[in-house]
């Protein structure tokens, strides 16, 4: 495309760690391309997410990027599991490395994305300026646009509120201080021991709690990284082959076919190495309730060994399926609660009835100073409907996946020409190593735009029929685990008023098995330069 001021090949939203490669790729094959982000920063979550205690739950040798062996290579990082100061730190070096931040507009929220038939191109409405593309594609996260909670009085607080989501970057002093915060899922379960450290008191307000197992962090081991390091392309490639794109040993036996005392020590082997691995670490915990109960009934045990008072353990201990809701990795969550200024407040029992000046109310009235929101997203699909993104005969995304999201390998979606998403609703993404899916959707949009400029096609969309059978799909396969009957961000039970449908697809290695074999058919499913 002729490059006028405000005209390019490809936008791309987000400059996040998808945002960051996606640019990568397509400059190098010497498209124009502009990257639009809301933040005054790169990184994404990284940025936005900068609580005390935020962390990577996922080793940080497979979450790093691979595609560029002198970067892997060169890289060190200090720890197992990364800080997420460490992460932005290596996201702002792939930036200078590769000669990307020219190419961002910072502070520029996109409000509007139109797509203008007649001239195949996308008009892109942001907070300063107007663009054009030929392309336009979302980078923009599964967790990005954090879920505000609509409790009564909370305007009227007048101390601190601070969410999760969006901390802000000076340090917050907590010395002396009465702290609240409400939620209990991953970012929460991260945050809590590092505050404790210096309130005065930390009243936790639980509505359900989670599982989470120990990180065992620690500095890198050097005799592992070397280990990786001689072999990381092999193991790139022996990752994408577990069910969760993990470096963890898929356990192939089953629960429900080995004898328990057995089974229990091996639990114990897991609890005390595989993190996240624990879920998988026999084959039936996602998919046979009776094998995912012992698993269950195992961590409930490690908490009640953990928690003194067995009035809080009791509270801490979840109910449902382990791995229902999103696992947790925690670095001394549980024994947090053995502190004398820590108190948990089950809000299912006593709910929260108002907010204060200076006061939070459930089964008593708290004075406090500082209220924290660790309350969430509105996850995988947020990020697509908070703005308006117009298709053919301008149907917006919103209205069209009222009922529930639908696209086509989370890559594509009906009605939108042109327009991708990386790590979208029906693609492993959340449910799989982020970094990864990442890397494989990239090369895979780039790719196809590649072939596209190669055999003379100007416009991709994909088929009505092709994405109804992919959800089918994903649908299937979720009933067949433990997934689908537990309440989760997964299926859009957190937020009010979503439509409940199951969003992750199941399984790396089929997921990429389909993707090849789709892309192998000259993408299959998709339909090329179809008239208006
Ligand atoms: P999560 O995992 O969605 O956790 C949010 C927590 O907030 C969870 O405990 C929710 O309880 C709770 N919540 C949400 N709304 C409310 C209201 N209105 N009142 C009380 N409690 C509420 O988000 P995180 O940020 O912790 O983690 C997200 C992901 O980031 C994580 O899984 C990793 O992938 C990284 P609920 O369970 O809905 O009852």
């Amino acid at each position: 495309m002729k490059n006028s001021l405000n005209k390019y090949d490809v936008l791309i939203i987000g400059a996040g760690v998808s945002g960051l490669f996606m640019s990568y790729r397509l400059k190098s094959m010497g498209l124009s391309v502009l990257v639009l982000e809301k933040a005054d920063q790169l990184g994404g979550t990284w940025n936005w997410n900068r609580y005390p205690g935020a962390r990577c739950d996922i080793p940080s040798l497979e979450y790093s990027y691979q595609f560029d062996e002198d970067l892997q290579q060169d890289w060190n990082w200090s720890e197992k599991y990364s800080a997420g100061t460490e992460i932005l730190e290596y996201l702002k070096h792939v930036a200078d490395r590769f000669d990307l931040k020219e190419g961002i507009n910072f502070e520029e929220e996109v409000v509007q994305a139109k797509y203008d038939e007649e001239n195949t191109l996308w008009s892109v409405k942001t907070s300063k300026s107007e663009y054009e593309s030929k392309f336009c594609i979302f980078a923009t996260g599964c967790l990005s646009v954090p879920n505000k909670p609509n409790i009564k009085g909370i305007e009227s607080f007048e101390g601190e509120v601070l969410q999760t989501a969006s901390w802000p970057r000076e340090k917050i002093d907590f010395s002396g201080k009465n702290v609240a915060i409400i939620g209990t899922g991953s970012s929460s379960i991260q945050t809590i021991p590092e505050i404790a450290k210096d309130v005065k008191n930390l009243y936790v307000f639980q509505r359900t709690p989670n599982y989470s197992i120990p990180s065992n962090n620690g500095p890198m081991d050097t005799e592992v990284e070397k280990n990786v390091k001689s072999r990381y392309s092999e193991f790139r490639k022996e990752n994408y082959l577990n069910g969760f794109g993990i470096a963890s040993d898929s356990g192939e036996a089953f629960i429900s076919e080995s004898d328990l005392e057995e089974v229990n020590s091996q639990l114990e082997e897991n609890w005390n190495s595989s993190g996240l691995g624990f879920f998988g670490g026999y084959a039936d915990i996602p998919v046979d309730v009776s094998s995912n109960e012992v698993a269950a009934s195992f961590v409930r045990n490690k908490i009640k060994e953990v928690v003194k008072d067995p009035e809080t353990a009791e509270k801490l201990c979840p109910e449902y399926h382990i791995g229902g809701k999103r696992l947790c990795v925690d670095t001394g969550y549980f024994e947090t609660f053995n502190k004398d200024n820590v108190h948990l407040i089950d809000i299912n029992q006593d709910p929260i009835s108002q907010v204060g000046a200076e006061t939070i109310e459930a089964n008593e009235t708290y004075q406090i100073d500082i209220l924290i929101l660790a309350t969430g997203f509105d996850a995988m699909t947020g990020a697509l409907t908070s703005l308006d993104i117009l298709g053919r005969n301008e149907i917006n995304l919103k209205d069209q996946w009222k009922e529930g999201a639908k696209s086509y390998l989370g890559l594509g979606v009906t009605n939108f020409p042109n327009l991708f998403t990386i790590t979208g609703p029906g693609s492993p993404s959340v449910l799989s190593n982020m970094m990864p899916s990442i890397e494989q959707h990239v090369n895979w949009i780039a790719d196809c735009i590649g072939w596209m400029s190669e055999n003379n096609k100007s416009v991709i969309e994909s088929t009505e029929t092709a994405e109804d059978e992919w959800m089918q799909l994903v649908n299937e396969i979720a009933d067949t685990t433990i997934f689908t009957s537990t309440k989760s961000w997964y299926n859009g039970s957190n937020i009010e008023g979503k439509a409940k449908s199951f969003l992750p697809f199941i399984g790396v290695p089929a997921y990429t098995e389909k993707l090849e074999e789709i892309t192998a058919a000259d993408y299959q499913g998709f339909v090329f330069d179809k008239s208006n």
